[in-house]
């Protein structure tokens, strides 16, 4: 293996799009999410569901191999979804459980794209690792969404701080930028990776506001929920004979 330069991350950063199919709009970003296969899209479960309702496959696009969601680059990929799975006890409008899977129709192609790897055989990311968000979230609350992903350093919280975030509890983790509170993923960064020790460590859930003083943004641990996205990511079920 080699360590991945930050120039990477966006290599398996995807944006997720809902389509035209949905209402009136043109196709747009709704969310990120991170290539965990050449088929399987991790990202959290709050965004396949819209106005109560859960998204469905033709609703959505995925949009891989490039940092830009508008211009279409000439490694753009847009991959329709073929099945779409909320972690089983995420509710809508919860903040719990908020993690997904997306599968989709092709394989992404490799140009230009990295798979993330997820933790798995060690352990929760310890308070003080290094992480970078990266996204196409809003660049202050409130605020517009670039066109290019945008990054942001932030630092791993101990679950002591964690705890007095309203919401919190287990199979989250938070992080803030310990010089600069103003660094924090925001609406639209949604899905996406938090990225430390070489993994995809979080996927963006929820915050109060973005970058507010003395708060942390909240993200799915990725490592409490190895084992579903494991088994749940696995193209081929495993059959009994
Ligand atoms: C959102 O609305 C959102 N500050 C995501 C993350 C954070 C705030 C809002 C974290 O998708």
């Amino acid at each position: 293996g080699y360590r991945l330069e930050k120039d990477d991350l966006a290599k398996f950063l995807v944006s997720l799009q809902i389509n035209e199919n949905y209402k009136f709009f043109g196709q747009h970003h709704h969310c990120g999410g991170s290539l965990i296969s050449k088929t399987v899209v991790l990202t959290a479960a709050h965004c396949m569901f819209i106005d109560k309702k859960a998204l469905s496959r033709n609703e959505l696009m995925v949009v891989a191999g490039t940092p830009r969601r508008l211009l279409k680059t000439s490694n753009t990929q847009q991959i329709k979804v073929k099945k779409i799975i909320p972690h089983p006890k995420y509710i809508d409008g919860e903040v719990h459980d908020d993690i997904g899977l997306l599968h989709l129709k092709g394989e992404v192609q490799p140009d230009g794209i990295f798979v993330a790897i997820i933790p798995i055989a060690d352990e929760d990311p310890p308070a003080g690792l290094k992480c970078t968000v990266i996204g196409w979230g809003a660049i202050f609350d409130g605020g517009p969404i670039p066109d290019e992903a945008v990054r942001g350093d932030l630092t791993i919280l101990s679950n002591k701080f964690c705890y007095l975030l309203s919401g919190f509890q287990r199979g989250m983790i938070c992080s803030s930028n310990p010089t600069d509170f103003e660094v924090d993923a925001c609406q639209g960064d949604s899905g996406g990776p938090l990225f430390g020790a070489g993994k995809v460590v979080g996927v963006v859930s929820f915050g109060f506001g973005c970058g507010r003083l003395n708060s942390a943004g909240v993200y799915a641990d990725v490592y409490y929920y190895r084992k579903w996205i494991e088994r749940n990511a696995a193209t081929c079920p495993l059959s009994s004979w």
